[in-house]
């Protein structure tokens, strides 16, 4: 049993549009949306939706936050690039600011989150040359099974999902995967000499939200100090109060010696990343050995202040670590034979779906799409669920109505009978 998406006239205008037009390196869910503000997107139609993918987790502080809209449309109308052949009246400032609250010497400032995971493991490996002694070109960095750190032909080098790196060779070497959340593989792995970092995400977003042992980057962080090998957290999209504190890695509490932020630190505006370390680590780069064009515009530095001002005054890692409570206890409490599991830190959540039929993680995705709510499967049987940070309890529970009126329609979806239509 299986119907094809009844699409609007404009909606589907759009897809065809970017079906001829566009690279198809995504396969959306079918809705083309218009509006955003706070927790919810209207579609072309006017349709309103809860957004339970939040931009990937960029719109943290909701969507067009006016305080960040203000920033963005005051400073575009003043001066928006400099390139850094000059000094803005700006990054100073920013660069005061992020390095205080996160309490780091300085900020290498880049665009993307795959620019700050390239970054960080530039500046890890030069540091490994300069600072450990390591040979000239053997540097090794540890990276951990499941693993997602963006989509640059580096960052797929690290990847152990074919998806991911497949049929885009050569990967780029220097690299050693270890399994996830496995404290003795890291301490047999940097036994080499060589290795320089571990990078690793708090808690992995792309794999399915798969929260490790409570204790492990604790560990992790004790095996890198006793081996001088640098921990370099992936925070870009565990970050920034999405799981409840203001970093992942303050639940341990643990600071790594290089942090990567993305995504909410411009709160879905223009795209604004960060890498943050201490002097011996960031002064192995030296002038005109790094950076980007739109590295720190001013146009970012403002946004990105305002972002994380609202973070702050909004005590957004409050909500989260509350919302997000309740929001997995209302899922448990729906009792539905098709959640397998519920797992999640804060308002970064999934639930395995538990139904024969591969694409049960995608019909339920469009059953919460006809219902008001927009989420989409990482893989086939994991749908990430997480909403702008500003959600509120009322919200949480219309959502959890949705959610589970949804998961009852995978009754009627029959065993896989023939290829599905979509
Ligand atoms: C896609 C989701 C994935 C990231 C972590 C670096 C980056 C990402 C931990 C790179 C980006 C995005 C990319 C997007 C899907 C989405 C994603 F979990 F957030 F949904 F893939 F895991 N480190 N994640 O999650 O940042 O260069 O994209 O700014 O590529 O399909 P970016």
């Amino acid at each position: 049993m299986h119907h094809r998406h009844d699409l609007s006239p404009r909606t589907r205008a759009i897809i065809e549009l970017e079906e001829r037009h566009g690279a198809h390196n995504y396969h959306p869910l079918p809705v083309a949306l218009a509006r955003g503000s706070g927790v919810h997107v209207w579609d072309v139609d006017g349709v309103r939706y809860f957004d339970f993918m939040s931009g990937y987790s960029s719109v943290n502080q909701g969507h067009c936050h006016p305080r960040i809209v203000e920033a963005l449309t005051e400073q575009a109308r003043t001066l928006t690039l400099t390139s850094r052949a000059f000094h803005s009246n700006l990054l100073g400032i920013y660069e005061e600011y992020i390095t205080g609250l996160f309490g780091y010497d300085k900020v290498l400032p880049m665009n993307t989150g795959v620019e700050a995971v390239e970054t960080a493991i530039k500046l890890a490996r030069r540091w490994g040359y300069e600072m450990k002694g390591i040979p000239d070109g053997e540097a090794v960095i540890v990276v951990c099974e499941g693993n997602f750190h963006g989509r640059t032909t580096t960052a797929i080098s690290l990847s152990t999902d074919p998806s991911s790196y497949g049929g885009f060779g050569p990967r780029t070497p220097g690299f050693k995967t270890i399994p996830f959340d496995d404290v003795e593989a890291l301490r047999d792995a940097v036994r080499d000499p060589h290795v320089t970092g571990f990078l690793v995400e708090p808690i992995q977003g792309e794999a399915g939200v798969v929260v490790p042992d409570e204790t492990y980057l604790a560990r992790v962080a004790e095996v890198c100090r006793e081996s001088r090998v640098l921990l370099m957290a992936d925070e870009v999209q565990t970050g920034l109060c999405r799981t409840g504190r203001m970093l992942c890695c303050d639940h341990a509490p643990v600071r790594p010696d290089l942090l990567i932020l993305g995504k909410a630190l411009s709160g879905g505006t223009v795209p604004v990343s960060a890498v943050l370390a201490d002097d011996e680590v960031m002064l192995t780069i030296r002038p005109g050995q790094h950076g980007s064009t739109y590295g720190g515009n001013p146009l970012a530095c403002r946004v990105a202040i305002a972002s994380l001002q609202v973070l702050v005054e909004e005590d957004m890692a409050e909500n989260a670590e509350r919302m997000g409570r309740i929001f997995r206890e209302g899922l448990m409490r729906l009792q539905s034979p098709f959640i397998r599991s519920v797992r999640g830190k804060g308002l970064l959540n999934a639930i395995l779906v538990n139904h024969p039929h591969p694409e049960a993680g995608w019909r339920l995705c469009l059953e919460m799409m006809q219902r008001g709510l927009l989420a989409k499967p990482t893989h086939s049987d994991r749908v990430r669920l997480a909403p702008p940070l500003c959600i509120t309890e009322e919200q949480i529970c219309e959502s959890l109505a949705i959610i589970g009126e949804s998961l009852a329609v995978l009754e009627g979806l029959a065993e896989p009978l023939s290829l599905e239509v979509r």
